[in-house]
């Protein structure tokens, strides 16, 4: 398991934060996330033998109203 934390840009409430940790819940591999519109921080844990940073960037920036950093 390693911790991440990505800074995402474009979330602005509670739904937002929803949205985004709903994404990460989805990829095999991620647990223990937390997301704060305020901070704009994700925070979770991946299983780097099923999922990796990049993969989870790329959903993010897929929504192309929410951006990983
Ligand atoms: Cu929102």
């Amino acid at each position: 398991m390693k911790h991440l934390t990505l800074h995402i840009t474009g979330m602005t409430c509670g739904h937002c934060e929803n949205f985004v940790k709903n994404i990460i819940a989805e990829m095999p591999g991620a647990t223990n996330i937390h997301v704060d519109h305020k901070t704009g921080n994700a925070e979770f844990d991946i299983d780097e033998n099923l999922l990796s940073i990049d993969a989870v960037k790329a959903a993010i920036n897929d929504t192309h109203v929410y951006q990983a950093q």
